[in-house]
């Protein structure tokens, strides 16, 4: 890490959105691309003394927003749909070069925005309440659901951009304002987000008060000091399992709500029946793809032990292919985000040995063209047991596989981690499937038949559970973690009947 000085990168969106180049070259922090650790960006922090008056503001703009019928709150998240696809492709590049994703990731992850605007805009017209019969003659009961406030969102470099959207799209829709606090290793894709909405609030009109959303560029502090913040009712936290135990608690401690989308070690099971051309394609995908930084990236392979010297065979074949490099060029697998990430990873890799298994693959990548990025060749540790190391969540592409025998001990196998995020089976034994899917099956928030544990839809309800923090993002009903819920009785007769047949006279 030696280049200081600044890289003039053409970001094109900035100068299609006429951003102030002083919030993203003027500032004494740098950015840095993974892609050749080059120096991208300069930002300010905003000091923790300063987000109070962000969430003052953020206040006075819910109080406005509250009021504002909700399919009209939708129409401002479609526009913000329609500028998504205005500018998608120069918001991926944003996205490749901060967070190193290869071009067709970046793309998809643009689109995962699109997705769940469109949605959102869908929901602005059907935040349901139920109607309840009530005990009481001449009385009747509802449930309505009304914005709770400013909600805090907090996102992990890996998904720079689309982890925003689910949250902002649903929370605006909602009623509520937000306000962002970025990872600080991605500020200049949360700056291009916020240029994108507020050109979205440019066209929707004066109904849109000012700082709907804020954002804050800032450290751990200034998170610190959103967290704690009485008037934010919510905070929704997307990261590491440490950093979510301590928002959690702090959360907790005012008796706010949080939304918690934490660490995966998420597992395959690949049962001897399985179509072993279609796995091994999903595994790919799963356990190499976004370099293995993705929260739902495929991090064990349970193979029975019939299939497993097959599969390997072909897996390592594949593993020599895959293309590694430039996310910009035409390559499978871009950089490791940082240099600690790369240091976290080889001492993963040199604990799976410690603790009997065999590395394949790992070394480092390009390190003469690159010497200030880190790629790596993606690994698979064969273990003997499910040791320490595989239950600990390595933010980087090592695949360990564990072999099986009997079906009971792969599900234990795959239940056997703290965490609780993504899984899947591949098997064409319709037993086999729906036991994965069962009461007794896999105790994670996402099962998957036949398909591999990453790259969810947008549609359903998004998040794992134990220290994958049990939170629930996206789509289904997840809408309903952004509002309070409010039980009505009415009488409209002229009695005052007692629930519980009580008499008080
Ligand atoms: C994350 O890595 O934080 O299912 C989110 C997926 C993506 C989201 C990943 N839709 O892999």
């Amino acid at each position: 890490m030696t280049q200081t000085t600044l890289n003039t990168v053409d970001i094109t969106l900035f100068s299609a959105l006429n951003v102030d180049k002083n919030i993203y070259q003027g500032g004494d922090q740098i950015v840095r691309s993974p892609i050749d650790g080059s120096t991208i960006g300069l930002v300010n922090y905003l000091p923790a003394a300063d987000v109070a008056a962000v969430i003052d503001q953020s206040q006075a703009a819910f109080e406005q927003w509250r009021k504002i019928p909700a399919p009209r709150r939708g129409e401002l998240v479609r526009i913000l749909g329609e500028v998504l696809r205005e500018h998608k492709e120069d918001l991926a590049q944003v996205v490749t070069l901060e967070a190193g994703k290869i071009t067709q990731e970046a793309l998809g992850e643009v689109q995962e925005m699109i997705d769940i605007c469109d949605f959102a805009v869908g929901l602005s017209r059907q935040l349901y309440g139920l109607t309840i019969a009530s005990e009481r003659p001449g009385h009747h009961m509802r449930e309505t659901w009304h914005p709770v406030g400013p909600v805090g969102i907090i996102s992990a470099f890996n998904f720079p951009v689309a982890v925003w959207s689910w949250n902002a799209a649903l929370a605006l829709i909602a009623g509520n304002s937000i306000v962002w606090k970025p990872s600080e290793k991605t500020p200049l894709t949360a700056i291009a987000c916020q240029a994108l909405f507020e050109k979205a609030v440019a066209r929707f009109g004066s109904d849109a008060p000012a700082n709907l959303s804020s954002l804050i560029v800032g450290d751990r502090d200034a998170g610190e000091a959103l967290v704690n913040d009485e008037r934010v009712p919510l905070i929704s936290a997307t990261g590491s399992t440490r950093m979510g135990r301590e928002v959690g608690k702090a959360v907790a401690a005012r008796f706010g709500r949080s939304i918690l989308e934490l660490g995966g070690n998420n597992a395959m099971i690949l049962t001897p029946s399985a179509d072993l051309e279609l796995a091994t394609r999903a595994i790919l995908f799963s356990a190499v793809g976004t370099a293995g930084q993705r929260c739902t990236t495929l991090r064990r392979l349970i193979v029975h032990k019939d299939v497993k010297a097959q599969v390997l065979e072909k897996l390592k074949k594949s593993y020599q292919t895959v293309s590694i490099g430039n996310p910009t060029e035409n390559n499978l697998v871009g950089p490791l985000v940082d240099e600690a990430s790369f240091n976290a990873m080889q001492d993963a890799l040199a604990q799976a040995k410690e603790q009997g298994g065999e590395v394949f693959g790992g070394e480092r990548q390009l390190a003469d063209v690159y010497p200030d990025a880190y790629y790596v060749a993606p690994a698979i540790a064969e273990m003997p047991a499910q040791t320490d190391v595989v239950k600990h969540e390595t933010f980087a592409p090592i695949l360990y596989v564990l072999e099986y025998e009997n079906f009971e001990d792969a599900l234990r196998l795959n239940n056997e981690v703290p965490q609780g995020l993504s899984s899947c089976v591949f098997t064409t034994d319709v037993r086999e499937a729906e036991i994965f899917q069962s009461a007794v099956g896999s105790d994670c928030g996402i099962a998957n038949v036949n398909i591999g544990t990453s790259g969810a839809e947008i549609g359903g309800a998004f998040g794992g559970e134990k220290e994958t923090g049990g939170g629930r993002e996206s789509g289904s009903d997840a809408w309903k973690g952004y509002m309070r819920r409010q039980t009505n009785t009415i009488n409209y007769s002229r009695e005052l009947p007692l629930a519980q047949g009580i008499k008080f006279d």
